[in-house]
């Protein structure tokens, strides 16, 4: 029987099998065509990893640790260059590898954010089928109370998910009443985890931040430690768009306690997952890689480094 991690390693190296091609292919032309180390190669380097949408700060910080180690170690000829980026770019993002960890609080009450569109509503139906499976009683919450379409889409993926139910209330009520409800339903239907869906898009932004500020309130009154997990969600596609959205719900609201990067296997933008943790030192806790339930995993660094330079 196929194991299960091989299984998954391919499924991710094929989810960032686009990103793979442009970064890796745009290292490798250049070390080839290559006979020695000098400082045009460096420069060009820079240019390769700002094209895979590291972002000018980070790729220039890459190679100036770059230029060091091969000063260090006497490296005169290009091919040694490849192992050592791969470990520059493992340690970028090696800190910020740390998984949901719901047992911790029960019930745990994570609330998802995002602009509309990242992919909220398909993370939190591959998160309830997740944590179904495992056998833990999951709640939803439909706050996303902006579209009709939007209840109805939880509903789905909360059938799908095989999960213990959906709190909804109709289209236009406020959120915070939907997340009141789910935490009374929580308590007395001693679930072990709520995860409440919002909007990713309202009148002003001022009112939308205001309506999340609220639903949070409304949890933390009924629960003081909770929410215990603000997920924040990114669309991978975008590009520096996501890190700007990002820098952008950190300042409007604080607290965001973990990304959720989805749609990696649509885009070559994959890169960006360094620019995010460096300018904003928040964890990744998941990386999704395709529209399935199952294509949503947990953030394992290693695990991803491997694919953006290893085929399958
Ligand atoms: N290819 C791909 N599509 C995704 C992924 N995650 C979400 N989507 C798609 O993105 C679209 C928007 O997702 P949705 O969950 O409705 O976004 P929301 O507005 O933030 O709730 C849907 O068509 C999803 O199927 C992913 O990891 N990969
Ligand atoms: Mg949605």
């Amino acid at each position: 029987m196929e194991s299960k991690s091989t299984g998954w390693f391919q499924r991710l190296c094929q989810g960032l099998s686009k990103t793979h091609t442009t970064f890796m292919g745009g290292i490798e032309r250049l070390l080839r065509g290559r006979a020695g180390v000098d400082e045009e190669l460096f420069e060009e380097l820079e240019e390769v990893l700002i094209l895979a949408d590291l972002g000018y700060q980070t790729a220039h910080e890459v190679v100036e640790r770059l230029r060091e180690a091969a000063r260090r170690q006497k490296i005169n000829e290009p091919g040694p260059l490849r192992s050592l980026l791969r470990s520059e770019l493992l340690e970028i993002v090696k800190p910020f590898q740390s998984p949901l960890e719901i047992s911790a609080h029960s019930p745990f009450i994570m609330m998802v954010l995002g602009v509309n569109g990242v992919g909220k509503t398909t993370t939190i139906g591959k998160l309830a089928a997740r944590y179904s499976r495992q056998g833990k009683k999951v709640l939803l919450a439909a706050g996303d109370t902006f579209r009709a379409a939007a209840i109805e889409q939880l509903e789905i993926w909360g059938q799908r998910a095989g999960c213990s139910g959906v709190i909804k209330h109709r289209s236009g009520s406020d959120p915070s009443a939907v997340v009141y409800d789910s935490i009374q339903a929580a308590r007395s239907r001693h679930m072990d985890l709520v995860i409440i869906d919002t909007a990713g898009r309202l009148h002003t932004k001022d009112h939308l931040v205001a309506e999340l500020q609220k639903m949070k309130r409304v949890i933390s009154k009924e629960l003081p430690e909770a929410p215990h997990e603000i997920l924040l969600v990114l669309d991978a596609t975008t590009g520096q768009n996501a890190l700007q959205q990002a820098k952008q719900f950190n300042e409007a609201l604080e607290g965001i306690t973990g990304l959720a990067l989805t749609k990696l296997d649509g885009t070559a933008k994959g890169g960006i997952i360094f620019s995010i943790v460096r300018e904003l030192a928040i964890p990744i806790r998941l990386i999704g890689v395709g529209e399935g339930i199952e294509d949503l995993r947990d953030f394992e660094a290693e695990e991803f480094i491997a694919a953006l330079f290893e085929t399958a």
